[in-house]
């Protein structure tokens, strides 16, 4: 009723229905096109949300909610985007109405979406993903069988729309997919061999733990924004400068084309609960930073260094330990993937995951220091790693007795030892160690088998190259990373996995 009597002044109810739908389905179609790339709508919105909430609310969300924080920006920033199609297609049904020019409205209301989600992610083609749908459903709703209530041609209307997104969510998740390397890249020989000495040096583990080089697809994952860049290879170059005697730029084909070598380096977050699983290792291949930073001749005052990134990340710390960094554009053999910074990245030997930039564009030295972005946040993360044994597998073996397993790590400091207590932390036992693989920054798994007898309080600790034992002291990982040992209650009946 208040539909057939309304004055043009104002918005009907069916027409905020279709601003919805056609909101709705411009961000669905916009994904069935684009995928969870930074060509989908939503992730530049995101990036803005991202850049524009305060430090004080993230740190609160990290203490407070953990990671699922995230998962909050990214439900606002599809409602932004929805509600911005919906807006424009509001615009196209209103202007219709008020000139009663239907076609005016729907050309405005579609090329308008086309426009800005072109403007916004920077790709005019897949665009047309979200400028369709909002200008079908502009017309639908400006079509004068629309506006009636109880209207078959709505409930039509919601039914296809729904579809629509159901079928869009389908077609997205498959664009998504990162291209899987079909034809594998030639594994250097180094690469194959660096490859076998960790499988064969790996313990008989019947657990599901990770072997000690993790698989690129299991490797943990730390972003700070929700979609990576895309940077091509061809398109990177890094400079170094800032305080420096001359800035240093390095294309990508320069500096793979230097000395190159192949490291096992072990990663871990400073934001992981104390048994958590960002803690992975790698082959890497890649080039010592130092003879590029003595080219630059670093002046600075502070002798630190600040390093940004093509995500808008940014990361100081003292310049001494850049000085031993790498710089890799392989992982495994394979080139580096996007979401572990294709196609360049630092690593920096013992010190928190935070430090090993991904997708380098800068590096700054400094007159004094200055937070990153972490650090801005409240995290104390740029330093040497904790040692950590952590206790990843549990498991019944058929002959009655239980095996527990997992790794240990301390950085640059390495694993000399890893203690086991099944009486919870009166009596202690070594744990079977892996021969340590080359390299300064490298975990070593552990085992330990016993025959249990009802319940036990297992405690496991680890005691690093320096002969300093893992602090028992407990803490949680923020700010400066997690602290304790960790300790679990088996019994003989519920040990699996
Ligand atoms: N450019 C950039 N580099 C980054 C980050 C980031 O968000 N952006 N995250 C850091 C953090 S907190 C960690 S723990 C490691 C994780 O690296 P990975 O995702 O390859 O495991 O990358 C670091 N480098
Ligand atoms: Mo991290």
């Amino acid at each position: 009723m208040i539909d057939r009597i309304r004055d043009t002044e104002y918005v009907t109810v069916t027409e905020l229905l279709f601003a919805v739908l056609a909101g709705a389905t411009g961000v669905a179609g916009s994904y069935a096109v684009a995928g969870y790339t930074r060509q989908f709508i939503v992730a530049p919105i995101d990036a803005q949300v991202v850049r524009l909430t305060p430090g004080s609310i993230v740190a609160f969300f990290i203490t407070n909610i953990g990671e699922e924080g995230h998962l909050l920006h990214i439900a606002l920033s599809f409602c932004l985007a929805a509600g911005l199609l919906g807006a424009i297609a509001l615009l196209g049904m209103r202007v219709a109405d008020r000139l009663t020019q239907s076609t005016l409205g729907i050309a405005l209301a579609g090329g308008l979406a086309w426009g800005v989600t072109a403007a916004i992610t920077g790709d005019p083609v897949l665009a047309i993903g979200a400028g369709a749908p909002v200008l079908i459903f502009t017309a639908i709703a400006v079509a004068p069988t629309a506006d009636t209530d109880h209207n078959p041609a709505r409930r039509r209307a919601i039914a296809s729309a729904l579809a629509f997104v159901g079928v869009a969510a389908g077609i997205g998740r498959l664009t998504s997919e990162e291209p899987t390397q079909s034809t594998e890249a030639d594994v250097s020989s180094e690469v194959e061999q660096q490859l076998q000495q960790a499988e064969s040096q790996q313990l008989d583990i019947t657990g599901d733990v990770p072997g000690l080089v993790s698989e690129i697809g299991e490797f943990y994952n730390v972003d700070i924004a929700e979609f990576d860049p895309e940077v091509p290879s061809d398109d990177w170059s890094m400079t170094i400068t800032g305080e420096v005697g001359e800035d240093v730029t390095v294309s990508y084909d320069e500096l793979t084309s230097r000395e190159t070598e192949h490291r096992y380096v072990t990663l871990r977050c400073v934001g992981e609960d104390l048994n958590g699983e960002k803690l992975d290792n790698a082959v890497w291949t890649g080039t010592p930073i130092k003879p590029l930073l003595d080219e630059a001749d670093p002046e600075g005052e502070c002798d630190c260094a600040m390093l940004r990134a093509e995500d808008d990340y940014f990361v100081q710390f003292p310049v001494e330990a850049l000085e031993d960094a790498f710089l890799a554009w392989e992982m495994n053999g394979q080139p580096l993937p996007q979401s572990h910074g294709h196609p360049v990245r630092v690593l920096v030997p013992g010190h928190w995951g935070e430090t090993n930039v991904k997708w380098l564009s800068e590096i700054e030295l400094l007159d004094e220091e200055m937070d990153g972005y972490w650090e801005q946040r409240g995290w104390h993360g740029t330093g040497p790693v904790n040692t950590i044994a952590k206790l990843w597998s549990t498991t019944m073996l058929d002959g009655g007795t239980l095996e527990l397993a997992g790794h240990a790590y301390a950085g640059t400091r390495g694993i000399e030892r890893v203690e086991v207590s099944t009486d919870g932390g009166s009596t202690w036992q070594d744990a079977e160690l892996s021969e340590p693989l080359p390299g300064d920054d490298v975990w070593r798994q552990w085992r330990y088998e016993f025959t249990p007898d009802g319940s036990h309080d297992v405690v496991v600790r680890a005691v690093d190259g320096e002969g300093t034992l893992q602090p028992e002291e407990r803490s949680d990982s923020y700010p400066s990373g997690a602290t304790g040992w960790v300790r679990k209650t088996v019994n003989m009946m519920d040990a699996s996995g």
